[in-house]
């Protein structure tokens, strides 16, 4: 390092590697940022997926409040639980869903990471999409982890995810997959019967790469 022994650079060296130092932090955290990605049900949009995919460029507008409550509801709460719409997960929870989850808190996968995305067990008017009662799911796999299994469940009828927060006890088993390669996507065919109206499709993706479970609500409303 031939520079380092000219004592009139030092300064200017020491502020140029600080600078280095700075950026580089920055792209390492960029680049973390895509490391961690794993995955949701984006179709139909898991709730913070969709507060995130209208609002993410545009989170501090306040007419968010009035167009869409439950999302600014849960922007105010924690936005990392926006700009982590790909980290609703478990770990080592062994296939005992209904045991590390507590009823009401369903769509925050039992609160993981503490209260991070526990706005989204909030009951309320969540942006709902339109389905026909036979849909597709998809579930975008970021990071290819594969899956042991999918299970959708969607809400019986006549529960009200406007007033009550969802519990295990207002879901039906409606579909439940075998195993899944590692891939971009994972899709199911979905037959919500004879349900009509506002309902909430719940999903459990058991990742394959290690014991990581996710869990996801999407709002819709069936034709
Ligand atoms: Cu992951």
């Amino acid at each position: 390092m031939a520079l380092m022994s000219v004592p009139a650079n030092k300064n200017l060296l020491a502020r140029a590697f600080a600078t280095l130092a700075v950026v580089a932090g920055l792209m390492a955290s960029l680049l973390t940022g895509v490391a961690a990605a794993h995955g949701s049900t984006v179709d139909p949009p898991s709730r913070n997926y969709g507060c995130w995919q209208r609002w993410g460029s545009d989170f501090q507008n306040p007419t968010m409040a009035q167009q869409d409550p439950m999302c600014w509801q849960a922007w105010q709460a924690d936005t990392t639980a926006m700009w982590n719409w790909n980290g609703l997960y478990r770990e080592g929870v062994a296939g005992n869903h209904q045991g590390a989850i507590p009823n009401g808190q369903l769509c925050s996968g039992g609160r993981t990471g503490g209260m991070r995305y526990a706005a989204l067990d909030n009951p309320g008017q969540w942006k709902a999409v339109t389905k026909s009662r036979q849909f597709t799911l998809d579930i975008w796999d970021q990071a290819r982890h594969g899956a042991d299994y999918l299970r959708v469940y969607v809400s019986k009828q006549g529960y009200d995810a406007t007033t009550t927060p969802l519990g295990w006890n207002n879901i039906d088993l409606v579909a439940t997959t075998g195993r899944y390669a590692p891939s971009d996507h994972y899709r199911v065919a979905v037959n919500a019967g004879s349900r009509t109206g506002r309902h909430v499709v719940y999903v459990i993706w058991q990742a394959s790469h290690s014991d990581q479970s996710y869990y996801f609500c999407s709002d819709v409303i069936f034709q």
